[in-house]
């Protein structure tokens, strides 16, 4: 054991330009900023794992600076001189002695099962029960803020086969200037796509209620987190209404959280997110709940880069069911990579590698070039 014990972890600001302004409804990211852990074990293997959130406070209740002085302050102290290998027991004394803090203690669960991986020569899927499928269908996401940019961007990716599943990101605007945005993408794309949309939190329940109507009349697939998290009763209410099926996203903050929403009726569909949860295997545990309430999954993402994202792709890839596929795209969205192998997307997948752990290894130099000096 004492071969296994945590000797240091480190949290590393890096910030990275973005292929284009990415526009939400409550943030426009011009570039983004990823929080990388390192884990060092006194076996010499260290475990990589990232916390990454969207336009600092804008999303959730942890920003960069935030996760990585919880980290530095309480969080790291912690797992010095804790068994590595041992996840359960470590990850339990994280949530023991602090509360919320999901990212960051996402993050760190990716390191350790990282490190758990690289140590026993196993992929983080096999790890966590083994792989039902080996690569995930990707969606990407429309947010140039303009019609006839997104259309030409859809039709480059239905072009080169890398996606044909688009979420539209609305909420920024006025209500029928939106409806009249996605159905104009709808239109321009017919059959060859599945269009989405996420309004990230944007509208109240008297909006949404007709948006809801118009999106679903008009072949929209899937409707993400209409209204305010807070407002569960509306939520539930629009899920008996809406003739497109509601996802909730940003009303899941926790396994409980994912519990109460089952348990009220208030989605049809989850949007599974490794930070939102406390980590891979909070997910699993998310996934569970809606299974047994006949909800069904997607793999979602906080833009996270390549680390964050096959942490993700790992843990999807060990579900029964994952009806509404993912959005994996973060890389993506990044014009720099700070990893050696940039993960593979062709045939409108990700194929997630087979190697031991997460499958990565950092990029020092580009690492060292991109973090927050
Ligand atoms: C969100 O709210 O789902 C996911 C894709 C994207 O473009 O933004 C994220 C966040
Ligand atoms: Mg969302």
């Amino acid at each position: 054991m004492s071969q296994t014990l945590i000797e240091s972890v480190s949290a590393i600001i890096v910030d990275l330009p973005t292929i284009r302004p990415h526009r939400l409804a409550m943030h426009t990211l011009q570039q983004q900023t990823l929080v990388v852990i390192r884990l060092r074990c006194a076996d010499g293997i260290e475990g990589l794992g990232e916390a990454t959130t969207i336009g600092g406070l804008a999303y959730g209740n942890e920003s960069p600076e935030s996760i990585k002085q919880n980290i530095d302050s309480h969080l790291a102290p912690l797992l010095i001189g804790q068994d590595a290998a041992n996840i359960n027991a470590a990850m339990q004394r994280l949530d023991k002695a602090a509360k919320g803090n999901t990212f960051a203690k996402s993050g760190l669960e990716s390191a350790l099962l990282d490190a758990q991986g690289k140590r026993l020569g196993l992929p983080v899927s096999e790890l966590l029960g083994g792989r039902v499928r080996d690569s995930l269908e990707v969606a990407w996401t429309l947010a140039s803020g303009d019609t006839a940019k997104d259309i030409a961007e859809a039709e480059d990716m239905l072009g080169i086969r890398r996606h044909r599943i688009f979420k539209l990101k609305i909420g920024a605007g006025e209500v029928s200037q939106d409806l009249k945005h996605v159905i104009a993408i709808k239109r321009a794309l017919g059959d060859s796509a599945s269009v989405r949309v996420d309004v990230n939190q944007a509208w109240d329940e008297s909006q949404a209620l007709r948006a809801c109507q118009v999106l679903g009349d008009n072949g929209i697939d899937l409707i993400e987190q209409p209204i305010a998290r807070i407002n569960r009763a509306g939520q539930v209410r629009l899920n008996q209404r809406s003739p497109a099926p509601i996802m909730a996203d940003e009303s899941i903050e926790s396994v409980e959280d994912a519990f109460s929403l089952a348990a009220d009726g208030a989605a049809s569909v989850f949007a599974l997110k490794i930070a939102k949860n406390g980590g891979p295997r909070a997910v699993l545990r998310t996934a569970a709940i809606a299974e047994s309430a006949g909800i069904a999954l997607y793999g979602g993402t906080m833009l996270e880069g390549s680390i964050g994202t096959l942490a993700s792709a790992h843990t999807f890839l060990t579900l029964n069911k994952l009806t509404w596929g993912t959005e994996l795209f973060g890389p993506l969205l990044l014009t720099e990579e700070i990893v050696q192998e940039a993960p593979q997307y062709r045939d409108f997948q990700l194929h997630v590698p087979r190697t031991p752990g997460l499958g990565l290894s950092l990029d020092e130099e580009r690492l060292a070039f991109f973090a927050r000096k």
